[in-house]
């Protein structure tokens, strides 16, 4: 049986901060009729899909902040979305801001669901790398409070058996880590999904912030290729309430290769075919990892969170 998975990313553009869910969600339904259209089984989505990215403001009452969180899935406004994968019979990947109350307390995620073709979900994560801070800088010219709204995820990067191969997520900053793919990968993942929302403008470090762009696709493409796996980058670009996004959302093979690329900052898709099959090229050879590993050597990566021997 074919192992080929026809892939779409569907790219956003901006989404105003007073932009109601039903017109985040009418425009991902558009883009996921298109992805039918071109045959498509599964689309992903960027981190976040559903608002503005509203990190970028700190916001002191929990009712305000509770807007941006869904507190069920699918709830009324994103019912739409799975209501329409079961009738095309297409799957997808969406990032969003989860509210869930567990034993009489609120906890908030960076969450991803996903969502097989019946408009099922099969596979949930909550973003781990949290980046940026936790009180108000108001030296910065926007805010990422990411560490002050959400609570790091608690459940790892677990791997999900759909679409006739081994699926994984993970969610904008974990692309950035190589610990991120390597613990999908030491579970055979074959195609990763990764949602983000990057500033071009990177306040602690603005002599980076031409290399936005070579830093999203080194870091993706290493996680294929390190992994043997597909990788499927998807932004929400543009500028978003005065805050340009990088775009650049991409398909990469498990030999680090980008097979497809959106060309604008707005609402954008993509599609290509990926063969799960052409893991095994990496995953049995140069990164087999059965044979080539050395775990007694890497103690330290789990042994210790910051460098060693600094005061
Ligand atoms: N949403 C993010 O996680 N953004 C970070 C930025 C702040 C560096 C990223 O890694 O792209």
């Amino acid at each position: 049986m074919s192992r080929r998975l026809k892939v779409a990313a569907a790219q956003l553009g901006p989404i105003r901060r007073d932009e109601p869910r039903s017109s985040a969600v009418k425009r991902m339904l558009d883009l996921m009729r298109e992805a039918k259209g071109y045959g498509a089984q599964l689309v992903v989505f960027p981190e976040l899909a559903l608002t503005s990215f509203f990190p970028r403001w700190y916001m002191e009452d929990q009712a305000e902040i509770d807007r941006f969180f869904e507190s069920e899935m699918p709830g009324r406004d994103t019912l739409p979305l799975f209501e329409q994968a079961r009738e095309l019979g297409i799957g997808f990947y969406m990032g969003y801001a989860e509210r869930v109350v567990e034993e009489g307390t609120a906890r908030r995620f960076n969450a991803s669901v996903l969502v097989d073709d019946r408009g099922e979900i099969v596979g949930r994560y909550r973003k781990v790398h949290l980046p940026g801070h936790r009180e108000h800088e108001p030296w910065r010219p926007f805010q990422h409070l990411e560490k002050r709204y959400f609570e790091t995820g608690n459940l790892g990067f677990p791997v999900f058996e759909a679409f006739g191969g081994v699926m994984g997520m993970c969610i904008c900053n974990d692309r950035r880590w190589p610990e991120s793919f390597r613990v999908m990968g030491l579970q055979s993942v074959e195609l990763v999904m990764v949602g983000y929302n990057t500033p071009v403008h990177y306040p602690p470090a603005p002599e980076h912030d031409h290399l936005q762009c070579f830093h999203n696709h080194l870091v993706m493409q290493a996680g294929a290729y390190q992994n043997g796996t597909w990788v499927v980058g998807v932004a929400k670009a543009g500028q978003e309430e005065g805050c340009d996004m990088i775009g650049q959302s991409c398909i990469i093979a498990p030999t680090g290769e980008i097979v497809a690329q959106c060309a604008t900052l707005g609402d954008e898709l993509i599609v290509a075919d990926c063969d799960l099959d052409r893991c095994r090229e990496i995953q049995d050879n140069i990164f087999n990892f059965g044979l080539h590993r050395e775990p007694q050597a890497y103690g330290l990566i789990t042994e210790t969170k910051g460098v060693v021997g600094k005061e």
